[in-house]
């Protein structure tokens, strides 16, 4: 007999702690050298290292070959592109796809017995590190009304509760659906055609906490949410500027891409408080002499902005680019280009007569030599990238800084044509494919037009809730029950211990999910649990084996076949799993026919087709190898506005003030390299030489001397804002290379220190990374402050 891998009591690795459902215990902390080069040898050992501690070496090796490969299935890590041709025979992976496929390929699995054996009290107090560990959900489970244990459930008495549930709400609008970024492109079409059909657009997703501010800034400004170049623009343009992203740990194949620009010419510039490994060098793990020989050195200039210091860099380069120009009349801006394309440019350029270069340089926390060196890099090039990431959406006024990114390269018609433009790198793999699906709070009017036209019911048209709203209509009682396609909604979300007095409000909550984690344990007063197959997992439909589709960071649609065994039989696909919820629900009252869509990914594509442009013949083309381009008229130089006519708008915007008590540092809560989100694959952040522990905060060797501290210290650290106290216990000091009266920790720890109020201007994100706070150092009876989630 096969040895049964699956945990069993669990009740010996509990550490009992004063507040039981956070467990705050420090590990042992060891501080190692901070890395200058990305990948190469560690990262290779590190990463086959996970899939031997998820029991699944030749399963996991099996499936590496696969993943990223024409015809293979698509890495459920990042939304990063897969080179069109001269795809690595080393395998198209890096160290955080392998530990992310190591977290789904894992043999360990959960069943009852499991959830028999251990109550949900005692679960919640793991930490999410221990509760990601346990391995795969296999059968359906539900918590009943002041249950104490997960029971399992059939699935047709599943579906049977939540359409009960769901068809006693006095209206449609109070539920909500929840999506996280992996789900399929087919099965995000017919989630958001499910929820619209019961009649609501409650449909809060991650990109609400994510590229929200991208999609806003990008869409008013050339006409479309998304990022203009394309994987092949990096090897041909001449300068790339990366702002506010650490590739090196959320995208490492960009760093291949990043080398092949370099190798061509391209210089690279840096905008980050830290210095991060993967944006200052490079070994490729996928070439031979890359992971011995010598790497490649990224960034050609590093510029250590503060936090939130971005916008006043921004001004200060165009303030110096407009002085280059002055001296190189016609040499430096793109006047044909501002003249055929844009609007808005005497406004714009009058508002630097109120500027003054110095206190930009000030405010920036850059000098102005580092400045005037950035400003010469790209003032005589036209080819120029702009990627960002999360250290500018998630800021306050994350949505004027990237108009502000999109204002230089108007002046330098630096957008709309080859080798040049914007790329926001997204998150979750199929993230842009959820809202081309139309997963999203608010819809258009167009978009709702053409799905009534071929199904014939009347959508809603009112807007729904986003992440941060719908938080608040579960505290108000607004909104009773909370679907989950995916996704960790508790942690992931800002002010952890308002978000969890929120969800224990709701009637029912209703998570799909691969893994446990803790939002199945802080839960409604009725809980289910909805186990599903991931992305590597075989998916067979009527005997077949079947593909699903997803959209990269730069519009490439896709087919990704899984190969792996899953691990139980009773785990259902996600696309049946909303089709027999719909079934359920709906009854014969729908008039969308649900059983053929769940018989048939080939006719849910047909229906895409028909309800989305640029969809056309998408059963054949997304059968070709390396799939298709969705179209992008701002990539062919057409920025059709809704405000604008077909021109780009200048924006003026605003210098933020970032003004701080003496007592108060600025916090951007960031990833691990051990981490996807909320799933912790390990303990260590290798490449910022910590390990063992990721209750850590990063501060200027000077703030820790003139708050009294020491490195290594034990530290409290609080939030102030709406006049609530917020703690966030037991933190280690670590000394970094950061701006002063910056620090930097790790989430989800310290979403508990996030304001639900605390927002980015037009997007409604959560200001995760602009967080004020106050440390001091740890009070062991602090605990008696800090309430019950
Ligand atoms: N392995 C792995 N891959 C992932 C993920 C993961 O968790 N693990 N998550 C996925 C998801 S959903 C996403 S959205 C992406 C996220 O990928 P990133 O966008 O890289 O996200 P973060 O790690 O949160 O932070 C990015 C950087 O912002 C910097 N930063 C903080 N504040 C500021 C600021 O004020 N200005 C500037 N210029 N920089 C600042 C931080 O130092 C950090 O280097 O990665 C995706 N890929
Ligand atoms: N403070 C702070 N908070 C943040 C951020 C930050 O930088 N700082 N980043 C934000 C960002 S960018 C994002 S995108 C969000 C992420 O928010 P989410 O997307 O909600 O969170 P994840 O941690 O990615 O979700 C992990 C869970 O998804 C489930 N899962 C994994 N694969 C699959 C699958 O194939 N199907 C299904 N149904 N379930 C699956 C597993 O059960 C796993 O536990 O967090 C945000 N929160
Ligand atoms: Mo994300």
């Amino acid at each position: 007999m096969k040895e049964d891998k699956s945990p069993k009591g669990i009740n010996d690795k509990i550490t009992k702690e004063p507040n039981a459902e956070n467990p705050y215990k420090l590990l042992d902390l060891k501080l190692t050298k901070t890395g200058k080069w990305a990948a190469g040898v560690p990262a290779v050992i590190s990463a086959f290292s996970d899939l031997i501690e998820e029991k699944t070496l030749v399963r996991g090796t099996k499936a590496l070959f696969k993943m990223n490969q024409k015809g293979g299935f698509d890495c459920p890590s990042c939304a990063w592109p897969d080179p069109d041709d001269d795809r690595s025979p080393l395998g198209e992976y890096c160290e955080n796809g392998v530990k992310a496929l190591a977290e789904e390929a894992t043999t360990k699995k959960i069943t009852a017995e499991f959830f028999k054996q251990n109550s949900v009290y005692d679960l919640a107090q793991l930490d999410d590190y221990q509760i990601g560990k346990m391995g795969r959900l296999t059968e359906p489970m539900y918590l009943p009304k002041n249950g104490t244990h997960y029971e399992p459930i059939s699935w047709d008495n599943a579906f049977t509760k939540i359409a009960e549930h769901l068809n006693a709400l006095d209206s449609p609008d109070e539920a909500a659906f929840y999506t996280s970024g992996r789900t399929s492109n087919e099965t995000s079409f017919l989630y958001q055609l499910f929820a619209k059909e019961f009649g609501t657009n409650n449909m809060p997703d991650c990109s609400n906490m994510c590229h929200e501010t991208s999609g806003s800034a990008l869409r008013t400004t050339i006409g479309i949410g998304k990022g203009t170049v394309t994987l092949d623009d990096f090897y041909d343009t001449d300068v790339i500027v990366i702002i506010g992203q650490n590739p090196g740990t959320n995208a490492p194949r960009m760093l291949t891409a990043l080398a092949k620009g370099k190798k061509n010419g391209a210089k690279i510039i840096a905008v980050n408080p830290l210095p991060e490994a993967g944006l200052m060098g490079f070994h490729n793990p996928q070439e031979i002499n890359g992971i011995i020989g010598n790497g490649v050195k990224l960034a050609d200039l590093f510029l250590p902005v503060k936090i939130n210091g971005d916008m006043a860099l921004l001004k200060a380069l165009e303030i110096i680019l407009l002085e280059l120009e002055n001296k190189n009349p016609g040499k430096v801006f793109d006047y044909d280009f501002i003249k055929e394309k844009t609007t808005g440019y005497e406004a714009f350029l009058k508002q630097f007569d109120n500027y003054n270069l110095d206190e930009l340089v000030q405010l920036s926390g850059v000098s102005k030599e580092a400045l005037y060196e950035a400003a010469e890099i790209i003032a005589f090039k036209k080819r120029i990238i702009v990627c960002w990431g999360m250290g500018l959406t998630q800021q306050p006024n994350g949505v004027e800084m990237i108009r502000e990114i999109l204002n230089i390269l108007l002046l330098k018609g630096s957008i709309g044509k080859p080798d040049a433009g914007v790329c926001p790198v997204r998150g979750h793999s199929n993230v842009q494919g959820n809202r081309t699906m139309m997963i999203d709070e608010k819809p258009t009017n167009e978009q709702l037009d053409r799905l009534q036209a071929y199904f014939g019911f009347n959508p809603p048209r009112k807007h729904g809730y986003d992440v941060v709203r719908a938080i608040k209509a579960m505290k108000e009682e607004k909104v009773k029950l909370l679907f989950c396609m995916g996704g960790n909604f508790l942690s992931a979300t800002s002010d952890t211990t308002y978000t969890a007095s929120a969800l224990r409000k709701l009637n029912l909550t209703v998570n799909v999910s691969t893994k446990l984690n803790r939002s199945h344990l802080i839960h409604g007063q009725e809980a289910i649990i909805l186990p599903t197959l991931s992305r590597s997992d075989i998916d067979i439909v009527n005997g077949e084996a079947q593909f699903i589709t997803t959209e990269n960071s730069m519009g490439v649609v896709q087919s990704s076949k899984g190969m792996l065994k899953p691990v139980s039989d009773n785990l259902i696909n996600e696309t049946q799993i909303v089709c027999k919820l719909a079934m359920a629900t709906l009854g014969n009252k729908s008039v969308v026919d649900w059983q053929r869509y769940h018989d048939s990914y080939d006719d849910v594509r047909d229906a895409i087709e028909k309800c989305i442009p640029g969809f056309e013949n998408y059963n054949e083309k997304v059968r070709q190898k390396g799939g298709f381009h969705l179209p992008n008229a701002a990539r062919d130089g057409k920025f059709i506005t809704k405000d604008f006519g077909d021109r780009a708008p200048f924006t003026l915007t605003e210098i933020p003030k970032n003004e701080l008590a003496p007592d108060e540092y600025m916090m951007a809560s960031t990833r691990t390299h051990d981490q996807f989100n909320t799933t912790i694959y390990g303990l260590d952040d290798r490449y910022r030489g910590v390990k063992n522990e990721r209750r850590v905060i990063f501060m200027n060797e000077k703030d820790i001397e003139q708050g009294g501290f020491k490195a290594g210290d034990k530290v409290d650290l609080f939030n102030y804002d709406d006049n609530i106290e917020r703690i966030a216990p037991l933190f280690v000091i670590v000394s970094y290379q950061i701006p002063e009266k910056n620090t930097v920790t790790y989430f989800p720890e310290t979403n508990v220190l996030v304001s639900v109020n605390n927002v980015v201007k037009d997007s409604n994100m959560p200001a995760s990374k602009y967080v004020k706070i106050k440390v001091r150092k740890h009070d062991p009876k602090i605990y008696e402050r800090i309430s019950r989630l």
